[in-house]
């Protein structure tokens, strides 16, 4: 017979012990709702384990009792995958106490740490190695690293370093009946049967639980290099990047685009981080170059190409930081621009990928539709546009509206900027994930087969839809 919840949290107790079973109203609070405040659950705990082993044996205690689980690293994903359902017996299992770095292999270019490291934490730990960890992202000083893995989250260094999954090389794995999968591996080649790995990174929670993960390592960059650009249209954008693909190859490591509007949005609400060109400018781009040799020789680069962008046209202005303070100025200029709209209000956000070739064309068709169709909105478009992946955000016309506007209106723009984005081939979650928010879009998105192969994929793993259930896939 089943337990009940009393004789449940009994078990947890007995695990980890009282002060990690969360169960007190106003403590489990935060862990039952998203960063963006607009999903909300309920658990009969939030649960704090310490090691690989006790995450097991909480899994094996909500298996043999059919309680749902969700896991939780930072709580600071995009779509409500981390949040638990409104209705449901449950229990988030928080990875946040997992946070030690078990090895630091300097002569591999590895490092094994447990998902609840914190992406800022890693990059230190690297740092003090003289070593290099890429990924970044605005949220890496409270996301985890089985968050980041489990989202394969995307960031700021794509272009040069792929996304978490390509900086992956070994996982371990609490399976929904509680075994622990080990393939801490820290191979660069292994050819044995299916990749496993592979399947855990992206999804999400809905698999299975990730303890710790061996990690990609690089050399540390001898000099950067970075300039923020005015360019006057997105056609010009992407010129820009392929000149700078073309002269920098490898060597460019950022490429980050801002509109007009999400500039003028941030100048709002955080004046000191306006932008030093004069504007307005139809587009702003942030390029990062890494050089492994000398500064002279990323200042040349820098400065040759931008050159030939001025004269060409697809660049109008630029300025090259001419210091670490101003380099830093101007990535937080790009890290504000998702928190100056969460400011602002809710907005009906589209985090989509395209062939760079095809974004003047999607830009230009989703634009002139909806201010058409919704006088006065704003278009807050920015993102990694090295990687093809755009946050094309929509929100009321003023602050005050933005909320009955996202209420109202989140439907039917969201399928009006995804049809264009299906003509165009392109993605309709490039990193944040499904999560709760785009179960429905899966399948028309992806096809009836490839989601009859995850449905598939899903019921032989955890064929009583246990883990992280209405995430991702519905069943
Ligand atoms: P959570 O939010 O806690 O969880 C995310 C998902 O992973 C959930 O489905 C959860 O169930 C699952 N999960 C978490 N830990 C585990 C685990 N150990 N095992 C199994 N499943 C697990 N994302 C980008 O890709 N690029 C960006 O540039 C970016 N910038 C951001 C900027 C800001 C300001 C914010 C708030 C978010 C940003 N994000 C970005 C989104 C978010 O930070 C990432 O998705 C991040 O990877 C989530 O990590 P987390 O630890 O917070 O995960
Ligand atoms: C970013 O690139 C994040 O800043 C957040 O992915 C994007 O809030 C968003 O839409
Ligand atoms: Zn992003």
């Amino acid at each position: 017979m089943a337990l009940t919840d009393q004789e449940l949290i009994a078990g947890f107790i007995n695990i980890i012990g009282q002060e990690h079973v969360i169960t007190n109203s106003s403590d489990l609070e935060p862990y039952l709702i998203d960063w963006r405040k607009r999903y909300r659950g309920q658990a009969i705990a939030a649960l704090r384990p310490a090691s690989t082993e006790e995450v097991s044996a909480i899994v094996k205690l909500c298996a043999a009792n059919q309680i749902a689980m969700v896991p939780q690293g930072g709580n600071t994903g995009m779509c409500g995958g981390a949040t638990p359902n409104p209705t449901g017996r449950q229990v988030v299992i928080s990875l946040q106490r997992m946070n030690k770095i078990r090895e630091l292999d300097a002569s591999n270019q590895t490092i094994t740490v447990e998902a609840g490291v914190i992406l800022q934490a890693l990059q230190e730990a690297a740092t003090a190695a003289n070593r290099y960890f890429p990924l970044s992202l605005g949220a890496e000083g409270s996301c985890c690293i089985g968050g980041n893995l489990s989202t394969n989250a995307g960031g700021t260094s794509v272009v040069r370093y792929g996304n978490t999954r390509e900086l992956c090389l070994g996982l371990e794995v609490v399976m929904p009946n509680g075994d622990i999968l080990n393939s801490l591996r820290s191979l660069r080649k292994d050819n044995t049967g299916y990749n496993l790995r592979d399947l855990f990174i992206g999804a999400e929670g809905s698999l299975g639980i990730i303890t710790a993960a061996v990690m990609k390592l690089f050399p540390v960059p001898v000099a950067q290099w970075t300039a923020l650009v005015a360019v006057p249209s997105a056609e010009a954008a992407v010129e820009l990047l392929n000149r700078f693909q073309a002269g920098a190859s490898a060597q460019l490591t950022g490429f980050e685009m801002m509109s007009d509007e999400s500039l003028a949005l941030l100048k709002h609400y955080y004046p000191a981080l306006a932008s030093p060109l004069a504007g307005p400018n139809a587009y702003e781009v942030l390029v990062e170059i890494s050089d492994y040799e000398s500064e002279e020789h990323a200042t040349q680069l820098m400065e040759s190409i931008l050159s030939g962008a001025l004269e060409s046209g697809c660049a109008t202005d630029a300025a090259i930081a001419s210091s670490l303070a101003q380099a830093r100025k101007f990535w937080d200029m790009r890290e504000h621009v998702p928190l100056a709209q969460a400011d602002d209000g809710p907005n009906i956000k589209h985090d989509v990928s395209l062939p760079t070739s095809a974004i003047p064309t999607f830009v230009a068709t989703c634009n002139e539709m909806l201010r058409k169709k919704y006088p006065g909105i704003r278009i807050i478009n920015y993102g990694h546009l090295g990687d093809g992946n755009l946050h094309y955000n929509v929100a009321g016309p003023s602050s005050a509206e933005t909320e009955s506007f996202f209420v109202n209106r989140s439907k039917e723009i969201q399928a009006l900027v995804y049809k264009e984005v299906e003509k165009l081939n392109g993605s309709i979650s490039a990193e944040h994930g499904v999560g709760q928010q785009k179960v429905d879009y899966l399948k028309g998105h992806r096809g009836e087969v490839a989601l009859n192969v995850m449905q598939a994929i899903k019921r032989a793993l955890d064929p009583h839809n246990l883990m992280n259930p209405g995430k991702v896939v519905s069943l």
